[in-house]
């Protein structure tokens, strides 16, 4: 049978922890050939930490009661031997809530109280102020104390109709989404925003990231879940009911939350859940099967999605049979190809990424480092020529060679004004790709936007809003594009005429692509106009929602732009630390033949000893490069026995 998520994922973990290993050994070796400059040293760490610290985020998303929990509990789980999340009739999760894993807190359970909402701030900046969090801790070796803590994530408060509408639970326009009202006129609200679960659970330690959300009411009164939180989960799951199929409420949700979520990578998954509703001992299980098959490829029509990513299952069988050891019953769940198709397709994805970024990384260190092997060799090889041409000469000539070399190394040092000048137009462009890319950058940007939601009443104009103020942040990455060409300009000609003068082998590397990051924006736009199409655009008169909506709106896009900076930072960076580099070298190999020349002029057999010495480093230098092609190829090259990294071809064609 092929593997189940979890062992896929402890696979993923597995590649990850070689590769990580693999990029060690390179460094310490390029470290070592004093290879790594401090550009370089920067990219191997920045690598070495999405290695170590990529996270797969999985959302589930669904009506409540749907199986959401249950589901979690099942392919997760199961190892507990009981239901650790969780799972009920009726309304259950309260909260999204989140398990990960943070080296650095115990295992404890983090819930974010409700009141928040009343203030401006974006979950995102919350996230920043731990005490504000109420934190329980976990015994992860007591199953039962674990799930008893877990059943804070379903608690609720009582609290008038005043104070739901001012918590975003309540609207008068909305009447069937409200929350139950009891006989006192209470009406029933989450006790919690947000809950963070931090345990050290084998999955969640390699960097899987779980996402369980409430029914519709919860997750539509928290913009931010479905503008910045689904949108950039690895894989979302949406949930049905196998006997009921696309009811109208969940057609919402999907509108609302799922619709947008760009598809290329097949990140969208159904599931028809609990199908053991529909064993029944007066059918025949033909009929049974071609029941669900039925509603496999109906919902799949109605999603619009390839029916290979329709998957019927049962969450509770699945949760029962590996509690229970029975593979009879695990195999009529139909809860094992899920799995497979989640990871073969999520972990595939991510390996991916993960391989492009390896390749993309090692390539450049290795073209630097050869870069630099290859300058040594050329300076050893003029030097030897230089020290043959001495054979047989007379103290005189040695002595005039001498100062030939001190000549030339004058000459060099006075290298130094034109490098000076060269770092400071760069660091003048620079600032201003800084400017561009930074928080006041954005709030100008976007003031029109701001202005606009921040008005009272209907919002009619919004989406030309919308679609002004994203152009506006594609303008700016544009301009950056233009900024880095001119940088790159800049230096590939100030290295040219570095390289002739000094002999240079001054490269600069192309700038990083500011597409990617328009992409990027692309999608935030495209998921917030998605929300606001759906009946959202009512909500918007009210200005705490707007407020919201905007802060989530800024959070995402600083984040965008402040992922940009960093790449454009760390290629600023090895541009100018390979010229570093080359006049530390260089700086090194005069000190060397002017040593070799003085060690002659004392001693007559001093000449072919050096000469003999030039030629084992020479053979060393050969040694070293070919060592640097070895370690390299094994970084760029390894699939090991990993999931594919190619989502399956049946996905989109059956
Ligand atoms: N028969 C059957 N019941 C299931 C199955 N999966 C879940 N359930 C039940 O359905 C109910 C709801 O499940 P939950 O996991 O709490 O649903 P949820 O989507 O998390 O719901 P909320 O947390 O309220 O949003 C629970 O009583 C589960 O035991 C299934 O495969 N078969
Ligand atoms: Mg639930």
């Amino acid at each position: 049978m092929a593997a189940g998520f979890n062992e896929q994922f402890d696979r993923h973990g597995a590649w990850r922890r070689e590769m990580g290993m693999r990029l060690k050994v390179l460094a310490d070796w390029l470290r070592e050939q004093e290879l790594l400059d401090d550009g370089s040293e920067e990219s191997v760490q920045r690598l070495a930490e999405q290695l170590r610290a990529d996270k797969v985020m999985v959302a589930f998303v669904a009506e409540f009661s749907r199986g959401k929990s249950e589901l979690i509990n099942a392919v997760f789980f199961a190892g507990y031997g009981r239901r650790i999340m969780p799972a009920s009739a009726g309304r259950t999760t309260m909260c999204p809530t989140e398990l990960g894993y943070d080296a650095g807190l115990p295992p404890c359970l983090r819930l974010l109280p409700i009141e928040t909402r009343l203030q401006p701030q974006a979950l995102l900046d919350w996230r920043q102020v731990p005490e504000k969090w109420t934190r329980v801790d976990l015994d992860v070796n007591d199953p039962a104390q674990l799930a008893g803590a877990m059943e804070k994530v379903s608690e609720v408060l009582h609290v008038s109709q005043d104070e739901a509408r001012a918590l975003g639970f309540w609207h008068d326009d909305r009447p069937d989404d409200n929350p139950p009202v009891d006989a006192a006129g209470a009406v029933e609200v989450p006790r919690w925003r947000h809950a963070l679960i931090n345990m050290a659970h084998p999955l969640l330690k390699q960097g899987l990231v779980v996402l369980d959300t409430p029914g519709l009411n919860a997750i539509g009164a928290e913009p931010e879940l479905t503008v910045n939180l689904i949108p950039q989960a690895q894989a979302v799951v949406f949930i049905l009911g196998a006997d009921t199929g696309v009811t109208k409420s969940d057609l919402t949700i999907w509108r609302e939350h799922l619709a947008s979520v760009d598809d290329g990578l097949g990140t969208r998954f159904v599931v028809l859940n609990k199908i053991d509703t529909l064993w029944d001992e007066l059918s025949t299980p033909a009929r049974i099967e071609a029941q669900i098959a039925r509603q496999c490829a109906e919902t799949a029509h109605t999603l619009e999605l390839p029916p290979a990513q329709v998957i019927a299952l049962s969450a509770q069988k699945g949760l029962l049979a590996k509690v229970r050891g029975d593979d009879g019953l695990l195999a009529q769940s139909r809860l094992p190809p899920f799995e497979q198709l989640l990871g073969r397709q999520v972990l595939g994805a991510r390996q991916s990424v993960l391989q492009g970024a390896i390749r993309a990384s090692v390539g450049r260190l290795q073209a630097d480092a050869a870069r630099t092997l290859g300058a040594r060799r050329r300076e050893l090889a003029e030097q030897a020529l230089e020290l043959k041409g001495l054979r047989g000469k007379n103290h005189v000539v040695i002595r005039q060679m001498r100062l030939r070399v001190e000549q030339e190394k004058a000459e060099f040092d006075r290298s130094a004004a034109s490098v000076l000048a060269v770092r400071t137009v760069h660091m003048k462009l620079l600032r201003e790709v800084f400017k561009l890319l930074g928080s006041s950058s954005i709030k100008k940007e976007l003031a029109g936007l701001a202005t606009m939601l921040r008005e009272s009443g209907v919002k009619f104009g919004v989406k030309r809003a919308y679609a002004h103020g994203f152009d506006n942040l594609r303008g700016v990455m544009r301009r950056v594009q233009m900024l880095e060409g001119e940088i790159h300009e800049m230096l590939t000609n100030a290295f040219r005429q570095l390289n002739a003068e000094y002999g240079f082998s001054l490269q600069a590397a192309p700038p990083p692509d500011m597409a990617r990051f328009e992409s990027d924006l692309g999608a935030v736009e495209r998921s917030h106009l998605q929300y606001l199409g759906v009946g959202n655009i009512v909500q918007l008169a009210r200005p705490e929602f707007a407020e919201k909506l905007l802060r989530a709106l800024v959070a995402r896009v600083r984040s965008i732009f402040e992922t940009a900076l960093g790449d454009i930072e760390l290629w600023n960076k090895s541009c100018s630390s390979q010229l570093d580099a080359q006049l530390r070298e260089r700086r090194r190999a005069f000190g060397r033949r002017i040593e070799a020349i003085q060690r002659i002029q004392g001693a007559a057999g001093e000449l072919d000893g050096r000469i003999a010495e030039i030629g084992e480093q020479e053979a060393a230098l050969e040694a070293a490069q070919r060592r640097l092609s070895g370690l390299a190829h094994e970084l760029q090259t390894s699939d090991l026995d990993a999931p594919a990294p190619h989502p399956q071809p049946e996905a989109a064609t059956a």
